[in-house]
């Protein structure tokens, strides 16, 4: 049966605000986009996904749409949009928008028209609400702190917003809405765009009963009681049936708090949903008792568990992952899992193996192909993020020192992932010729495109490998998985097995030396091996026991 084309595609993330800025004001744009397809051709990805470039006045950095039909102006115009898709289809690059249907900006007509009166047409296109006795409807956390619901003086009712409080949540119940939102979306495929990724579209339906937090579900996932909502995977089937089945075309949904059992739902193709999903367990592992805002080591044998279950299950299940370690809302990953130090390039190699040897559709976040780490930023003047912002004022409240805070936020804030691609060591490493919305990491005269380009060790070539290797071995794509040395306190191994071969992948996530024992469960008499990719020169032909050194990453092709 003919697979769809995007389970053997490796996808490329662009954080446009912060990719390349062509008019010098500090800020990325389209045309700055088209300038780099080359280069990314170079890797060799095969999608890009442009996170929102749609009006917006930027409380969110574009997740506060305004105007589904309109580029934000300082992007360009649409005329750039259109050439910037034909330049990346002619080089075989498909392109996919980040659409944002679970809310819009309070500066969207519909919003305006809203708020005017209990009675506007546009009313039930949110989701109003009396207060109780003076409080909000319901004692719901916003994901960006503090209360969820607004109070609005105009008509003495409530607006939710599970985000900031000028991002309203639509109200999916109403069919207008959803008809709104399937025009829109069949605008933007009819321009030729090759797919979507749906923000927290896991969010979209809310118990109509809203119940409050009775804390019965764990802290870290509070919000749970309103994620993969009652009408969820109605509306996704609906969505598929009215939009997403007449092209050929791939649809990615950000699972914020959700399950595998979701999951399955939401990617299995006889469901008629989604193509895959995102989730965030594995980038959890290093929240202690599931708080986001604190320090701490990650939990390695926990990170080891999560993604082999995700991995088993969801194949199982004929789901099919979204798979990544970087988005612009995570920390760098070298800076989280590996080492920036000392062993920036081995590790930053190792982690990338481990994730896109797996078996899904691997997603690389904008410098990551390079290394980029954590910017460290240490003065709250650096930083830019509306959550980031937020949480800086809140832990204050609860009495943290401002120290205290800024530790914190140089490990966990999403500015970390938000600071301008690092091209060159010209100044603003060559991100724009103007002042940058946002600064750039100090180490960037080390750590830059051009550099990497002239290293064949570096980073980029290791990532190059990968994305070349996916389309060669189809094991890659249809083999099943096996985790090895589950209690490990070091290494990550896994084992892809196919009709007649294997893939054995053995990492070593820490700097101290280590031995890896192949397990005798393992049968691979009768194979022959050979390595097909490593993050050092030299490593040992006999895969049955290899001494790793730090971050050793390397991996067996048996047939
Ligand atoms: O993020 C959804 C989300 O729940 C988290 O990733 C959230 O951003 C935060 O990190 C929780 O601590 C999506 C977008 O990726 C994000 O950039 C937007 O801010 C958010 O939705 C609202 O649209």
């Amino acid at each position: 049966m003919k697979q769809p084309w995007w389970k053997k595609s490796v996808v490329y993330q662009i954080y446009p605000k912060s990719f390349n800025d062509t008019t010098g004001n500090g800020v990325g744009d389209l045309p700055g986009i088209i300038e780099k397809l080359d280069y990314l051709n170079k890797l060799g990805i095969d999608v890009i996904w442009l996170t929102p470039i749609y009006k917006s006045p930027q409380r969110d950095n574009g997740y506060d749409i305004s105007d589904y039909f309109e580029i934000y102006e300082e992007y360009g115009t649409m005329e750039d949009f259109d050439r910037l898709i034909n330049e990346a289809h002619k080089r075989d690059i498909k392109l996919i928008m980040d659409i944002v249907v679970n809310h819009t900006s309070t500066e969207h007509e519909w919003f305006v028209e809203s708020r005017k009166s209990k009675d506007n047409p546009y009313r039930d296109f949110y989701i109003w609400k009396d207060g109780k006795e003076g409080d909000p409807p319901t004692n719901w956390q916003s994901k960006f702190g503090g209360n969820a619901w607004q109070y609005d003086e105009e008509t003495g009712q409530y607006y939710l917003h599970l985000f900031d409080v000028t991002q309203a949540d639509l109200n999916w119940e109403n069919e207008e809405v959803r008809r709104k939102v399937y025009d829109m979306m069949s605008f933007w495929f009819e321009k030729g765009v090759d797919g979507f990724r749906l923000d927290v579209i896991n969010l979209i339906s809310k118990d109509q009963r809203f119940p409050d937090d009775d804390g019965s579900v764990p802290p870290g996932d509070g919000r749970k009681f309103y994620t993969d909502g009652p009408r969820v995977h109605e509306f996704m089937h609906e969505m598929n049936g009215e939009v997403f089945s007449k092209y050929d075309i791939m649809t990615v949904g950000e699972m914020s708090s959700t399950t595998i059992e979701d999951c399955i739902k939401y990617s299995n193709p006889e469901r008629e949903e989604l193509s895959m999903t995102f989730n965030f367990h594995h980038l959890k592992v290093d929240y202690p008792n599931g708080e986001k805002w604190a320090v701490a080591d990650f939990d390695f044998i926990g990170l080891k568990e999560i993604l082999s279950t995700w991995q088993s299950e969801m194949y199982e299940g004929g789901g099919w992952n979204a798979l990544f370690w970087c988005n612009h809302d995570q920390p760098r990953i070298v800076s989280r899992y590996g080492n920036d130090a000392e062993y920036r390039i081995e590790s930053a190699k190792m982690l990338a193996t481990t994730i896109h040897l797996m078996q899904g559709t691997p997603y690389i976040y904008q410098g990551e192909e390079i290394g980029m780490t954590n910017p460290k930023f240490d003065d709250i003047s650096d930083y830019r993020d509306v959550e980031s912002l937020n949480i800086f004022n809140i832990l204050k409240e609860e009495g943290k020192s401002e120290d205290e805070i800024l530790e914190i936020l140089k490990h966990k804030s999403r500015d970390n992932s938000r600071t301008p691609v690092q091209w060159n060591g010209e100044n603003h490493a060559g991100f724009t010729s103007g002042t940058p919305w946002i600064n750039v990491a100090k180490n960037y005269k080390d750590i830059n495109v051009e550099q990497a380009l002239q290293d064949e060790d570096s980073v980029f070539y290791h990532y190059q490998k990968l994305i070349k290797l996916r389309k060669d071995l189809d094991i890659i794509t249809y083999g099943d998985y096996q985790l090895l040395l589950r209690e490990d306190p070091s290494i990550f191994a896994y084992v892809r097995n196919g009709n007649d071969e294997k893939l054995l992948v053995v990492n070593n996530f820490y700097s101290s030396e280590v031995t890896f024992t192949l397990p005798k469960e393992i049968e691979t008499e009768n194979y022959s091996s050979k390595i097909v990719l490593s993050n050092y020169k030299s490593s040992p032909e006999d895969y049955e026991k290899i001494i790793l050194r730090p971050y050793e990453s390397v991996v067996y092709h048996l047939t």
